[in-house]
């Protein structure tokens, strides 16, 4: 039996989006991305390699998971195995999972760390970083902290997300609103498919996310706060444009949403700065300054309920919390 290893990872939101996979075997995305990490939304999750064990045991809240649905769970520790044995793995998911709150992020990129560590690796964080794009996309992101961009690469070795602003010394929040929290009908993987194979706006995709990395990048070096929220909304709709546009064409917005982003144009109209963002689900995000929390939230409780309104700030990275 190895020691346990616990790894603590937070979710991250992209202010630039990823939607497609150049590769499915590697995970090499169609194109580079750029997110912020939170503080609020995390998963901790400890593993064990044991000589003992005849299958891979995956607990997640609680609930032992099937052998079905720890598929991709058993396909990733494949990658780490020391000796071929299997493990224990038990996962908490401080996230509304598959609610569009980017759970697969977290949870694969605190996989990656506790994994590795129990099967006696000492990776660095680009190296922790690779291994757990081959779990999610977008966990690629979540070993750093603050603003990170993952760099599409052309090989294994080259895709790896590097810290753009990891203290983030910038008074900016993120306001989720939790409009359904139950599990979204069509998976990222199978949306970010369609996409790629059937929008005619595919191509154009690739080169909004070219011009818009060039803008954002320089608009958070300058704490330029309108220019990188002007930047996030029109790239998070011009993704969901993919899916619109894909056939059979398919949403992820409900009518919660549709409001949610009508009561931010409001906001915005009345003079407060506020953008938002949707990933693939309903919920809403906000980023804002922090001085505008409490009009915000209060214009947001009043619509929603308090409830489904969410607070986050800027997060850290991938955190070992035993080894
Ligand atoms: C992102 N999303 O950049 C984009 C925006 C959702 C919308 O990455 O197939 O769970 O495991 O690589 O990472 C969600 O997709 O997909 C995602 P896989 P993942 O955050």
């Amino acid at each position: 039996m190895t020691p346990a290893a616990t790894a603590r990872a937070h979710t991250n939101i992209a202010l630039v989006k990823y939607w497609g996979k150049a590769d499915t075997t590697q995970m090499l995305p169609q194109t580079s991305s750029l997110s912020l990490t939170l503080d609020q939304f995390y998963t901790d999750t400890t593993v064990q390699f044991d000589s003992a064990l005849t299958a891979d045991e995956v607990t997640l809240n609680d609930d032992r998971l099937s052998p079905q649905a720890s598929g991709k769970v058993q396909r990733f520790l494949d990658l780490v195995r020391p000796d071929g044995q299997f493990a224990r793995v038990q996962s908490t998911n401080h996230v509304p999972t598959a609610a569009g709150l980017a759970s697969s992020a977290s949870a694969f990129a605190a996989l990656a760390g506790a994994a590795s560590r129990a099967a006696g690796l000492d990776l660095t964080r680009t190296e922790l970083s690779r291994l757990a794009r081959h779990g999610s996309g977008s966990a690629t992101r979540s070993i750093f902290g603050g603003f990170a961009e993952w760099t599409a690469g052309t090989d294994d070795q080259s895709s790896v997300a590097h810290p753009i602003d990891e203290t983030v010394d910038w008074p900016i929040a993120v306001v989720a609103l939790v409009l359904n929290a139950h599990q979204k009908k069509v998976s990222s993987r199978q949306g970010m498919q369609s996409s790629v194979d059937t929008s005619p706006f595919y191509p154009a995709w690739k080169d909004v996310v070219a011009h818009d990395l060039a803008a954002i990048r320089p608009a958070i070096a300058t704490h330029d706060f309108q220019q990188m929220g002007e930047i996030l909304e029109s790239n998070a709709m011009r993704m969901h444009a993919l899916t619109l546009s894909a056939n059979p064409p398919f949403t992820y917005f409900n009518g919660d949403s549709l409001v949610a982003m009508q009561a931010v144009q409001d906001l915005r109209d009345a003079g407060t700065a506020c953008y938002y963002t949707l990933d693939a689900g309903p919920n809403v995000k906000l980023f804002c300054q922090t001085k505008d929390l409490p009009k915000i939230t209060q214009t947001m409780a009043d619509l929603f309920g308090s409830e489904h309104v969410i607070v986050a700030h800027p997060g850290p990275g991938i955190q070992f919390l035993s080894s």
